[in-house]
C-alpha cells in the first residue's frame, strides 16, 4: 500500500511529492475486467451486461464501460447510501486515451492567456491563497442514461449512473480572470486540460463558455472534491465546476483557460455536443431541418434508489420507497410518487437541502393495494416550475434524457 499526503495538507507541510503515481501502472491494465462479477443493466435493444472493475487507481467497484479512455459508471444502489457520491465510486468519463498518470503539483501551472492585460502562470499554492468557496453540484454526463433511447443512438451505453454528486472546494473563475484582467471586447473563455488525443491531427479536448457566464461568480477551479484532492481520474489538480450545466463543460485537469476576442470555432465546442433547439431536445428519429444549438442546462430529474425493477413488496405492507431528485438548473421544489403506473400522485418528504445544484434525498410510505404487477414512478419538478415528462425525449445525440422513470415490481 502506497499512502500519500495530499497537496492541500502539504501545501502547508511543504513536502516534494507526485501524486496519482501510484496508480499509473493500472490505467494500463488491457482486461481490468473483475471475471466474476456482472451487472446487468437493464437497457433495452442491446447487449446490457457489464463487468465490474476495481482496476482503476484510486477508485472502488464501478462498472466498466471501456476501458481505453475509461468510461466507468458508479452502480445504482450508490445513490441510495449518502447525497453526496463517494470520491471513490464517482463514475468516469474521458474522450482521449493519453491521460497522464501522475501530476507534479509542485511544477503544475495554471496558464491564463489570451485577451487579457496580464498573462498568468499560476501555482497551485498561487491558486490556495485566492478567497476559497465551497459548493455541491451534480456533475452529470450528457449522455447519462443514453442506453434507454430507442431506438438506440451510437455513443456510450450508459445506465443511470453516468452522473454524481460532490462538495466542491476552490476558486471563483471570476477571481482568476480578474487577476488576469479581461480585455474589453472578450467574448468566450476556452478551457483545456492535459489529456491528448491518440493521433496528432484530431481535436483536443477543449470547452468554451461566454464570457458573462465565466464571470458569474458561481463557475469555479475546484481543487478538492468531499474534502479530499481529486482523483486523478475525475481531474487532479483542478477541474472546471459549471453549476447546472451538464458535464461536458466541466473540464478535467485543467491547465489552460484563455480568453478570446472571437467565438471559439474549436470542433468539441462548435460541432459536439449539439441538441436540436426544440422543448426537451425532442425530435421524431430520422426527422430533419432541425436546428442544433449547444447542450447547455440540466433538466430535473428523479430515481427511487432503495426498490429495484422485479423486486416483490408485500401487499399491504408499510412500504419504505426513497430515492433522489434534482432540479437540473435550479433546486427542488416538490417530488411526486405514485404506485400505481401514474393514475394517482403523492407529495414526497425531502431531506436535507444542500442547495439547488445538488441531489435532495425523498422519501416517503405507501402500501401496496393489490396484488400483481405494479409501477413505482417518481416525478421531480423544479422550483422553476420545470416537471419531468411522461414520454421520453429522443435526439441522435442519446442527450438529456429526463423521462419519469418506470420501476415495474411485483406486489405478492
Ligand atoms: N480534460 C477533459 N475534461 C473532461 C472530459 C475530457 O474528455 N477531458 N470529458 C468531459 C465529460 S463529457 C464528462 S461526462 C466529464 C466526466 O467527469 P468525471 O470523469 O469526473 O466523472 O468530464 C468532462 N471533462
Ligand atoms: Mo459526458
Amino acid at each position: 500500500m502506497v499512502t500519500e499526503k495530499t497537496f492541500l495538507s502539504r501545501s502547508l507541510s511543504c513536502r516534494r511529492q507526485f501524486l496519482g503515481s501510484a496508480g499509473a501502472a493500472t490505467l494500463a491494465l488491457t482486461s481490468p475486467a473483475l471475471a466474476d462479477t456482472v451487472v446487468k443493466l437493464l437497457l433495452p435493444g442491446g447487449p446490457d451486461e457489464r463487468p465490474m472493475t476495481t482496476a482503476f487507481p484510486q477508485k472502488g467497484a464501478l462498472i466498466l464501460q471501456r476501458a481505453r479512455p475509461p468510461l466507468l459508471e458508479t452502480p445504482f444502489e450508490v445513490f441510495d447510501q449518502s447525497v453526496l457520491t463517494p470520491n471513490d465510486r464517482f463514475f468516469v468519463r474521458w474522450h482521449w486515451a493519453v491521460i497522464p498518470t501522475a501530476v507534479n503539483v509542485d511544477t503544475f501551472r495554471l496558464t491564463v492567456h489570451g485577451h487579457v492585460n496580464q498573462t498568468l502562470s499560476l501555482s497551485l499554492n498561487d491558486i490556495l491563497a485566492l478567497p476559497r468557496v465551497e459548493l455541491v453540484a451534480i456533475n452529470q454526463c450528457s449522455g447519462n442514461s443514453r442506453g434507454y433511447f430507442q431506438p438506440r443512438v451510437p455513443g456510450g451505453e450508459w445506465s443511470h449512473g453516468a452522473m454524481g454528486n460532490a462538495r466542491w472546494t476552490g476558486v471563483r473563475l471570476k477571481d482568476v480572470l480578474d487577476r488576469a484582467g479581461v480585455k474589453a471586447g472578450a467574448i468566450q473563455v476556452r478551457f483545456n486540460g492535459m489529456d491528448e488525443p491518440v493521433v496528432p491531427d484530431a481535436p483536443d479536448f477543449m470547452k468554451s463558455l461566454d464570457i458573462d457566464h465565466a464571470r458569474d461568480g458561481e463557475v469555479m477551479l475546484a481543487y478538492a472534491m468531499n474534502g479530499e484532492q481529486l482523483p486523478l481520474l475525475n481531474g487532479l489538480p483542478l477541474r472546471l465546476i459549471v453549476p447546472g450545466w451538464y458535464s461536458t463543460y466541466w473540464v478535467k485537469m485543467l491547465n489552460d483557460v484563455e480568453v478570446l476576442d472571437q467565438p471559439d470555432t474549436n470542433y468539441w465546442t462548435k460541432t459536439a455536443y449539439m441538441i436540436p433547439d426544440t422543448p426537451r431536445a425532442n425530435i421524431r428519429p430520422g426527422e430533419t431541418d432541425v436546428k442544433f444549438v449547444p447542450i447547455s442546462r440540466m433538466v430535473p430529474r428523479s430515481f427511487i434508489t432503495n426498490i429495484k425493477e422485479g423486486d416483490t413488496l408485500q401487499v399491504g405492507a408499510s412500504t419504505l420507497a426513497r430515492g433522489i431528485a434534482f432540479g437540473g438548473d435550479s433546486g427542488v421544489s416538490r417530488v411526486d410518487f405514485s404506485s400505481d403506473g401514474g393514475k394517482s400522485w403523492r407529495e414526497a418528504a425531502l431531506g436535507t437541502d444542500e442547495g439547488k445544484y445538488s441531489f435532495r434525498q425523498w422519501q416517503l410510505r405507501f402500501n401496496p393495494p393489490t396484488m400483481g404487477g405494479q409501477v413505482l414512478m417518481v416525478r421531480c419538478t423544479s422550483s422553476s416550475g420545470a416537471a419531468q415528462p411522461d414520454t421520453p425525449n429522443w435526439n441522435p445525440g442519446g442527450f438529456m434524457r429526463n423521462v419519469i422513470e418506470r420501476t415495474a415490481v411485483v406486489v405478492a
